[in-house]
């Protein structure tokens, strides 16, 4: 098993930096919040040191391209592109340390740095490339990755068999990259490291590419044609290739060429499926080629489709996440992207389906079982009760009802589901199954508000000491199980985990993952909640979400 946090071991956390050529949308949205998601259940489990990165990737031809169809300048364009994804992110409350333009002075620097030590290998030669190029791909295509098909005109045109984009055919002197020297290194890289691209279906991905022919790799285009980009050192008719450009941001964010050592090789990317070669071919061989490490992790997910189909500006269904956050608040959306989206495959997004499972888990599931144990008619002097040994009883045979307390079976396997939760969470988290630590939370409070129903607490009478007893165990239960699910729902919504911890009255010190035993007293140990006063009530600690007028008339 391996162990890719925890505490004292340093992490790198990058999302994919974002091409400009348009505004962000739910895709990219969702890559930055699982990066999110992993950067703060780290920073939970101990104190750093982790970094967390993202930016915008702003040179290449479809940029050049963008800009000059919208009549302007690449460099306007990327600016303002640029600034919409920082926009959305930390609007998204996305806990970036870093947030890259690989058009800053520090980020030229290092490319140019590493495109010097690729040369002082000898690993770099220049020679006349033919082949064929997808621009909106921004890469090289081999026969046998194209197909034809008609074109708007019906005209027969060559397109990318796995994007469907147009592909043209190019001729020039570029420099090559010694890929093919590599492919023995990758091969042993990942047969030594079975976990560090997970899924797994999708290291056999690469494992397969890596049995195929791995030619040299074009990494200079010449300058006549794209301006828009970093220079090759010492060769003004050459400009950088922009996928060389754009992975060595990796390193600029760690501190490269001067200061990276500290935080190489401990690079953990997330990353889309569609760019997996780049990430863990074309990477893990240019970082070997100067003499460093590959990433320690990749992380891989895959694309949300809108009522089933793929999002594009043709369709016009691209999904605005700001609308989104609008409509669902930001941590419904969020909630509902990092509980739906299953990395090994393609989801679906449609607005009842985020509206019902928000509502039902959110609103219903988690904000009710707060209310109702919070009520003041149940717990009237609104703290944290005392819970009573007599009622649970730690060891008892809990067949055997009369030694068992006035707890059920099912209550002790209650106490038992929660025990186990934040081992079975970070587990999740560690192998990026996200959605399964999340649906592990669910299960439990449901389990909690069965807990709840099967006591009534509302019919105990607090004038009699032994109901009394029992009730303020009840509730005493009831606001652990809270504790701790506020605690390990902090990487996904943390408004919302907040709001919960601040209503229990737990501390913004007592909420990392070493404050998470639960039920001290169950298991003999003191219980510095006993007694506490609640925090203030602020209202549901999540609002249902009105199904919109425009969908109710329709229905
Ligand atoms: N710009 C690329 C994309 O958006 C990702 C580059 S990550 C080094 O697909």
């Amino acid at each position: 098993r391996r162990r890719s946090s925890g505490p004292g071991r340093r992490w790198l956390l990058t999302t994919p930096i974002f091409y400009v050529n348009g505004p962000p949308h739910i895709g990219h949205l969702y890559s930055a919040l699982l990066a999110d998601a992993l950067h703060r259940h780290r920073g939970l489990l101990g104190p750093g040191p982790g970094r967390l990165a993202t930016g915008t990737d702003e040179h290449g031809l479809k940029i050049q391209q963008a800009a000059a169809a919208a009549g302007t300048s690449p460099s306007e364009l990327c600016a303002q592109m640029s600034g919409l994804f920082r926009d959305l992110f930390s609007r998204a409350d996305v806990s970036f340390t870093d947030f890259i333009r690989t058009t800053e002075p520090r980020h030229r620097r290092a490319v140019q740095c590493f495109w010097a030590a690729l040369q002082g290998r000898g690993l770099l030669y220049k020679d006349f490339y033919e082949g064929w190029y997808c621009t909106p791909d921004e890469c090289f295509l081999t026969q046998a990755q194209i197909t034809e098909r008609p074109d708007a005109q019906g005209r027969p045109c060559k397109v990318s068999l796995e994007s469907g984009h147009q592909v043209y055919w190019t001729k020039e002197e570029n420099y090559m990259f010694k890929l093919s020297e590599f492919q023995e290194p990758l091969r042993k890289w990942l047969q030594g490291n079975r976990h560090v691209i997970s899924p797994e279906p999708f290291y056999q991905v690469v494992r397969r590419w890596l049995e195929e022919d791995l030619p040299d790799l074009s990494v200079s285009r010449e300058r006549s044609r794209l301006q828009w980009g970093i220079p090759v050192p010492g060769d003004s008719t050459q400009t950088i290739y922009v996928w060389v450009d754009a992975l060595v941001n990796y390193l600029t964010v760690a501190g490269y060429p001067d200061a990276h050592h500290a935080w190489w090789p401990a690079a953990h990317h997330v990353v889309g499926k569609d760019i997996l070669k780049f990430h863990a071919i074309y990477w893990p061989a240019l970082l070997m080629a100067v003499g460093l490490d590959p990433p320690e992790q990749i992380y891989v997910h895959s694309h949300w489709t809108v009522h089933g189909q793929k999002m594009s500006k043709s369709l016009g269904n691209v999904v605005d996440p700001v609308a989104c956050f609008k409509q669902y608040t930001m941590d419904g959306f969020r909630y509902f992207l990092l509980r739906q989206g299953v990395p090994e495959r393609d989801c679906d997004y449609y607005e009842e389906k985020v509206i019902k499972l928000v509502n039902s888990e959110l609103a219903d599931a988690l904000g009710g079982l707060l209310n109702r144990c919070t009520a003041s008619s149940i717990n009237p002097n609104g703290i944290y009760p005392h819970f009573s040994e007599s009622c649970f009883r730690k060891g008892s045979d809990h067949m055997d009802v009369e030694a068992s307390g006035r707890a059920l079976a099912e209550d002790y396997e209650l106490v038992a589901s929660v025990d186990r939760l934040p081992l079975q969470v970070t587990d999740y988290f560690e192998h990026f199954q996200i959605y399964k630590a999340l649906e592990s939370v669910v299960a439990c409070v449901r389990q909690t508000n069965g807990f709840f129903q099967r006591h009534a607490p509302w019919k105990l009478c607090r004038d009699n000491p032994a109901e009394k007893c029992w009730l303020d165990t009840v509730l005493h239960v009831t606001l652990e199980c809270l504790r701790i699910y506020g605690i390990l729902l902090q990487p996904v919504i943390p408004a919302t985990a907040d709001k919960l911890l601040s209503r229990l009255a737990v501390k913004p010190e007592e909420r990392a993952f070493t404050d998470l035993t639960f039920l001290p007293r169950y298991h003999g140990k003191p219980c510095s909640f006993e007694g506490r006063r609640l925090g203030p009530d602020t209202g549901a600690l999540f609002p249902r979400l009105e199904t919109p007028i425009r969908r109710q008339m329709e229905t």
